[in-house]
Parts: structure tokens; sequence; C-alpha cells
């Protein structure tokens, strides 16, 4: 299968609802804002029920009157691309070429170690791993570090990955200090010269102060052994918990800041709209998105193939993943 056909694919579950919400959308704009308010209820609500929410829902209602477009499921489209870009990246694509290998060069990470960070159960670990492999296919030397000390078999799960994959895992002891393991991995990876060093973490409430300030030492003493690091700390967020998620999101961007979210089962929620409050809300890009449980299924995040995929037109001619 296709990059595209999975993401299309993981994606089945928010079109089929926007898809019987909405309505046929294949109508005239004109038509919608003229004399069919029942069509333009029903897309409000559809947008809303995505989980899109209402500021976003608002703008995009307006960009489609305004768009001067005739046929509302390209006016759509595109309003809703439009508010997946954050500025900074449309920027960065603007620059490099709308090419693939644009779209590769926005989830390179900065530095040289990726922390990831997030609730219990959203899918760090396999993401972490997914990652690992992704980066490592092209060509990075990476190590992973088993930051989460908490879970009892928590090492042992990375470390199977890391066997699968051929990338060596820093492992620390069962209820050892996490950010004793952190910077063991980050020492590591400098003395050794790997490219990329990705810390798994223990899955955390938001709302836990205690647990908080822990990610917040390993953090620090992540800098310790190589300063200047982690240049990246991504969040994942399962987008199953939709409007919950974003509420998680910002308490990590304020206590830890984040330079990037992982969007986790896309493919197992109807409410895929929540990637609109993420970028908008939280003002940090999504970097990947995860479309099912294979290692394939974690795609570098392209606001206009994610809005070309949910509604299920257009293969692109060539493979970016
Ligand atoms: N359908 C689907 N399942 C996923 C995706 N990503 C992860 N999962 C599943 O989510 C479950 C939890 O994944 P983990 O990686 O263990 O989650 P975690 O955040 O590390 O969990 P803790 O370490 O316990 O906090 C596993 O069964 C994964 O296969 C995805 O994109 N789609
Ligand atoms: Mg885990």
């Amino acid at each position: 299968m296709s990059w595209f056909d999975r993401l299309r694919q993981g994606l089945s579950k928010t079109r089929q609802q926007l898809n019987e919400m909405a309505g046929p959308l294949g109508v005239d704009v004109k038509d919608v804002f003229t004399n069919r308010l029942e069509t333009l209820e029903d897309l409000e609500y559809a947008l809303i029920a995505a989980d899109v929410g209402s500021a976003a829902t608002a703008e995009i209602l307006e960009d489609v009157k305004n768009s001067g477009k005739k046929d509302l499921q390209e006016a759509l489209m595109e309003a809703m691309t439009l508010q997946l870009e954050p500025d900074a990246r449309r920027a960065q694509l603007r620059k490099l070429g709308f090419t693939p290998d644009a779209r590769r060069a926005t989830v390179e990470p900065r530095g040289s170690v990726i922390m990831m960070i997030g609730v219990n159960g959203v899918g760090k670990t396999t993401t972490i791993a997914k990652l690992g492999r992704y980066y490592a296919s092209r060509g990075k030397r990476v190590m992973f570090a088993a930051g989460d000390t908490f879970r009892a078999a928590a090492g042992a799960q990375l470390g199977v990955w890391g066997e699968r994959l051929g990338i060596p895992v820093v492992q620390g002891a069962d209820g050892g200090d996490p950010a004793a393991v952190a910077f063991d991995g980050a020492s590591a990876r400098k003395s050794r010269g790997f490219d990329l060093l990705m810390v798994d973490t223990a899955g955390r409430l938001h709302t836990k102060h205690n647990l908080m300030e822990e990610l917040k030492k390993v953090k620090r003493v992540i800098d310790k052994a190589d300063p200047g690091e982690p240049a990246e700390v991504w969040l994942v967020l399962d987008a199953v918990t939709g409007q919950n998620g974003l509420a998680q999101a910002k308490k990590f961007h304020e206590t830890i800041g984040l330079t990037g979210v992982v969007v986790t089962k896309l493919d197992g929620t109807a409410k895929g709209g929540i990637v609109v409050p993420i970028v908008r809300e939280l003002g940090v890009p999504i970097k990947f998105i995860g479309v099912g449980e294979g290692p394939d299924d974690l795609q570098p995040f392209d606001a206009r193939e994610f809005i070309k995929a949910l509604f299920d037109v257009e293969v692109p001619e060539h493979d970016p993943s």
C-alpha cells in the first residue's frame, strides 16, 4: 500500500462521519450561503463534531464564503488546509519548494536529542520505534534511551524494538532514576558519535505536579550531558482523546516547552479534525501523525496531503514519505 493509501485509510472514520453529517459537498458555494441554510448548518455541525473547534469552524466557513470558488468541497479543502499550516512551516515549505524533499526537511530534528513525552498509553514508545525506523532508514545512526523506569515492562518493550530495528538501547534499572538513564543516553550518543538519540519517558498526567517536575529534571540533565540538548521535545497526543488532549498539550507546553507534536491513532477516531485546534491553539507544529499500528503507519505531517486524503481526492505522483 502506498503512503497515501495508508493515510486515506487511516482517516476513513473521520471522512465517513464528515460525509454523513455534512451531506453532499458537490454543491455551489454561492447557493449554500444564500438559500441553503440547511447545508450550511449541517456543514458547521459536521466540522464541530470532527473536533475542528468552534473558532476554526467559524473562520473556515467565512473563508469558504469569501473564497470566490464555485465548488463547495474545493473551497472547504482550501480553507481547512490554511488552518493546518502554521506560518513558520508554510514559509519554510515555500522557501524549499513544495517538494517531497521539502516535506522531509520540515521533520528533520534540529539537534541530536529528541525527548518524547505524554500521557499514559498515547503511543510514546511505539512512536519512538517508528521514528527510529524512519530516521535510520534515511541514513541516520540512531540510539534509544529507555527513560521509562516506572512501568516494569517499559524498558523491555523498547529493548525488543531496538533489537528488531538494530538500534542500540541505553537501559536503566527498573524503578531507577529516569534522569540518570537520560544522562547516560545523552553521554553515550555523544561519545559514540551517533546522530540521534530518542529518549522515552514514562506516561504521566499533565496535572501531576511532581511528575511534571521530574520531566523538567530529565530535560535539565540531558542538557548537562550534552549542552543545548534536547533540541527537540515532542509531545505524543492520542487523537482519540480529542479536546481533552488539547488541554493536556497546553499544560505540557507551558511546563516543559514543546518543539513538536506527534498525533497518534488518527485511524481510531472520527474526530481527526482535532489536528486543526492543535495547530491553531498550541502554535507548535505537528511533526508526524500515526495512522495505524504497523511500523510504517507513521508519516511526516503535511497539511495539503492530509486534507486531500481526508476528502479522498487526488493521489499524488511521487512518494513523499
Ligand atoms: N491504532 C493505532 N494504535 C496506535 C498508534 N500508535 C500507537 N498505537 C497503540 O497504542 C498502544 C499504546 O502504545 P505505547 O507506545 O505503549 O504507548 P505509551 O505512550 O508508550 O504508553 P505508556 O508508556 O504506558 O505511557 C499500543 O497498543 C500501540 O500499538 C496509532 O497511530 N494507531
Ligand atoms: Mg511507553
